[in-house]
């Protein structure tokens, strides 16, 4: 996982630890760095960003004073990336899950994303997740345009033990929602998981029945699924998807496939909402709680 990053990270804080901190020293290994991190799929703005913040950090420090200097650049790079990824508050789907429970309501969960991403991998993981906190789900197979798709998610859902609310292809997702949560009501249901179809951000007609499933349907949390392979585009899918329905915070998938990771940072930074899982395999406990101080460390920590 993150492994060319990591590796990247690591050279540049072998070369800064050799170096005196002046500004003129550090000049040309902070553009080291801000290459580094391009090239790991992080968007200039943010590489722009993150170095800013390391040559604020660094800059007239005196490294002399420390015994070990590696020890505090590395400090300094780790502040400086979860400084930039520090996107206001994160979510505690398992607490608020749990904090609807007590308010006597379910729990509304909408998935969105373009095609592919692991939107309908992802529901499966976060049902387990939740089964295993002691909750009962109920899916909801919003999906109703993508030959195989209901069958999909009701694949899951047989392995799972829950129940899935179907209607037939091509009928309207926000009904296939309504019912999924009227159904969570009347049985005490604890959350409702709603798959929906993938979709181009350039699509204007399915963008606008994201809307109307969210208007139906008023989940608490609406996630946005994005795929870490694609790199850079994971970053403006996530800019447009959030401008034309809005969405709460994401789940990055194939993180286990991506040695690059940059796109982690650029979509907590740039969309201003937090990155709280990614996906780290098909199974259904490859599911990895994501924050910024856990990203930093498996970066630039020991092991
Ligand atoms: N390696 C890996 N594969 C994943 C991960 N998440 C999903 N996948 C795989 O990605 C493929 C697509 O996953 P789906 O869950 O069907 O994606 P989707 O967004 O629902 O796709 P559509 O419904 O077609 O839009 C499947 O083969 C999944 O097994 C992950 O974290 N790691
Ligand atoms: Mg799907």
């Amino acid at each position: 996982m993150f492994d060319k990053l990591r590796q990247g990270l690591k050279g540049i804080v072998e070369k800064i630890s050799k170096t005196g901190l002046s500004e003129k020293d550090l000049e040309p290994l902070v553009w080291d760095l801000q290459m580094q991190l391009i090239g790991s799929d992080v968007s200039v703005q943010v590489a722009e960003k993150v170095c800013e913040e390391l040559r604020t950090r660094l800059v007239g420090m005196e490294a002399s004073r420390f015994g070990d200097k590696s020890g505090v650049v590395k400090k300094a790079l780790k502040e400086s990336i979860e400084a930039v990824m520090q996107t206001g508050k994160g979510v505690d789907l398992v607490k608020a899950v749990g904090e609807a429970k007590r308010q006597g309501r379910p729990y509304i969960v909408l998935f969105v994303g373009i095609n592919g991403t692991g939107k309908t991998t992802s529901i499966a993981k976060v049902t387990q997740l939740l089964q295993k906190n002691g909750f009962s789900v109920v899916l909801a197979s919003g999906d109703t345009y993508r030959a195989g798709a209901i069958e999909q998610l009701e694949e899951h859902a047989r392995r799972l033990d829950v129940k899935v609310i179907r209607h037939q292809y091509g009928s309207d997702a926000a009904a296939v929602g309504f019912d999924a949560v009227q159904h969570a009501k009347a049985k005490g249901v604890d959350a409702v998981l709603i798959d929906t179809a993938g979709r181009m951000q350039t699509n204007r007609n399915l963008m606008d029945e994201l809307t109307k499933i969210k208007r139906v349907v008023q989940p608490d949390l609406t996630i946005m699924i994005l795929d870490s392979l694609i790199g850079n585009d994971a970053t403006e899918q996530a800019l447009t998807f959030n401008k034309a329905v809005g969405f709460d915070a994401a789940i990055l998938t194939k993180v286990d496939a991506d040695a690059k990771g940059g796109s982690s940072l650029s979509v907590s930074y740039l969309t201003g909402k937090p990155v709280i899982y990614v996906g780290v395999g098909q199974g259904y406990d490859d599911l990895q709680p994501f924050d910024a101080g856990w990203f930093a460390e498996k970066l630039l920590g020991d092991s």
